[in-house]
């Protein structure tokens, strides 16, 4: 008979936790994915987030509601908040500065958080400008922080479109070629990347971390 392996176990648990919208078990879960000796990284991607995929599909087709997707952010957010501790490094010379906020117009931040932890645990400083950032306060951080790179989420079709508006104001302040910028979200692709005039397309928050830590090295 096939049996699971116990990583497989924890991480299957993980993402039915998110999809079961189970807020007061996933730290629980989180915790014993940490004893059994997983990354957070592993239970965050191959986990949690895999969850929320399932969430998804079942909000499109009809079977879940706002109220469900509301409750599965929170059980995310939920299960981050024990995993979050173990990915930060103790004292860390930053590598870097990033800018980064969810779009105008759009409240998702589960993905730009997850991409946040992740900076930060590979010796990033970040500035989070948070959700519905409008391209005028993209500009004014960039203005005040002088990062060298700046990261942009979207989950709406409806607000992805505003990622352009940041890059043009950007272009506008004479500020676009002294950052890089990368965009990120379920709906985006290589090729909208590309049409916006973005760097680059962080197709997870792994890939888009890679990235900057490449963006970095090669600025020396
Ligand atoms: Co919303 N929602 N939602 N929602 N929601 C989606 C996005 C949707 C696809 C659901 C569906 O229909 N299947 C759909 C969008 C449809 C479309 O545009 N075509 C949708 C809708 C319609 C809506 C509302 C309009 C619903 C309504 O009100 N009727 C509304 C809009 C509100 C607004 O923003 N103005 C709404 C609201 C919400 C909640 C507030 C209830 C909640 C968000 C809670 C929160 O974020 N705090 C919510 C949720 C939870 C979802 C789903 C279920 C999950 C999103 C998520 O967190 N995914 C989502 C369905 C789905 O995506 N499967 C859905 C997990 C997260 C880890 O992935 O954010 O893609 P993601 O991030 C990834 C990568 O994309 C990448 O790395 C991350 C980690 O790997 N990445 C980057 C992201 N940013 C990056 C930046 C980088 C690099 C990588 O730079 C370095």
């Amino acid at each position: 008979m096939f049996r699971l392996s116990r990583k497989e176990e924890i991480l299957a648990r993980l993402r039915d936790a998110i999809v079961n919208l189970d807020y007061e078990g996933i730290r629980d879960v989180a915790r014993e994915a940490i004893e059994a000796g997983l990354s957070p990284y592993e239970a965050i991607m191959e986990g949690m987030a895999k969850g929320m995929d399932i969430v998804g599909q079942k909000y499109e087709q009809g079977e879940y509601f706002l109220a469900e997707l509301i409750m599965a952010g929170e059980t995310m957010k939920e299960g981050l908040s024990v995993l979050e501790p173990y990915m930060k490094k103790g004292e860390i010379k930053h590598i870097g500065k990033v800018v980064i906020g969810t779009v105008e117009g759009d409240l998702h931040d589960i993905g730009k958080n997850i991409v946040i932890t992740l900076l930060t645990a590979s010796g990033f400083e970040v500035v989070d400008l948070g959700v519905d950032v409008s391209a005028e306060k993209f500009v004014e951080a960039v203005r005040k922080h002088k990062p060298d790179i700046v990261a942009m989420s979207a989950l709406l079709t409806t607000t992805m479109v505003n990622m352009e508006k940041v890059v043009k104001a950007l272009e506008e302040a004479g500020l676009r070629d002294k950052v890089k910028i990368i965009v990120g979200g379920a709906p985006l692709t290589e090729e909208f990347a590309k049409q916006i005039g973005a760097d680059a397309y962080g197709r997870d928050a792994v890939v888009g971390v890679e990235i900057c830590r490449r963006w970095v090295s090669e600025k020396g």
